[in-house]
């Protein structure tokens, strides 16, 4: 059976939705990422990077969540387009690569500077948060002309899109009022929150428990990069 590394955050959950939407029989296994679990060298074995999520299944190995997403609907034929020519494959990698290399990484070192990093960090926060609401902007535009991401229909890509959307309002620190600047990402949001798989998807954390302090022990493990600070001073 297919083994799913997860925790809650944006980038597995991407892939809960896919697997939900294909109906796949899949056992979710949680890592917990506050208590180090990354790093444990079974599941470095699976992702040398150390984060969520990676799938494993028969000999597969795949981590990075937006080619799990690309694999897995290409292997099932479905919720994307399969002829590698046409205009909407290529829409379709473009959008995928924009969520991959823009949308997560500015939307979650937006949430860092906003909500975790020490002062003085008004650089950086301005820095992210002005850069996570341009490539929001950008999709905002797109969605005010289009029903969906790509070629008209629900797929992967609004997948991608979701696992992120979620979280706008934290992301930007601006909170329900997030939506008056942004209705047309709220307006997709919503549809595929309606979506049973989606329903299934959010309620698969539930199954386990994650710890929820980030406490010293949990900053040492996502943050470590504060350890040669600390030694530096
Ligand atoms: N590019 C990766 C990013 C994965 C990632 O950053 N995952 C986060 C959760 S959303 C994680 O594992 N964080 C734990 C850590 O950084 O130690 C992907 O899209 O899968």
């Amino acid at each position: 059976m297919l083994k799913f590394f997860y925790n809650a955050a944006p980038n597995p959950m991407k892939i809960a939705l896919l697997l939900e939407e294909l109906g796949l029989a899949y056992e979710a296994i949680p890592v917990d990422t506050r208590k180090g679990e990354q790093f444990a060298p079974e599941f470095l074995a699976v992702n040398p990077n150390a984060k969520v999520p990676a799938v494993v299944e028969g000999g597969v190995t795949l981590f990075d969540s937006n080619a799990i997403l690309l694999f897995l609907a290409d292997r099932e034929q479905q919720f994307v387009a399969t002829d590698v020519r046409s205009p909407e494959r290529a829409a379709m990698l473009s959008w995928l690569m924009f969520i991959a290399t823009g949308i997560g990484p500015f939307s979650g070192q937006s949430v860092h500077f906003r909500h975790v990093a020490p002062e003085p960090k008004d650089y950086a926060l301005n820095r992210y948060d002005f850069e996570a609401n341009r490539h929001w902007g950008v999709i905002e535009q797109h969605l005010a002309q289009h029903e969906f991401m790509v070629g008209g229909h629900y797929s992967i890509v609004d997948m991608a899109f979701w696992g992120w959307a979620r979280m706008v309002p934290y992301v930007l620190g601006t909170g329900e009022a997030t939506w008056n600047q942004y209705p047309n990402v709220k307006r997709l949001l919503d549809l595929i929150n309606a979506r049973p798989a989606a329903q299934r998807a959010e309620a698969l954390k539930s199954r386990h428990v994650f710890k929820a302090e980030l406490d010293a022990e949990a900053r040492k493990f996502l943050y470590p990069q504060n350890e040669r600070l600390a030694k530096a001073g």
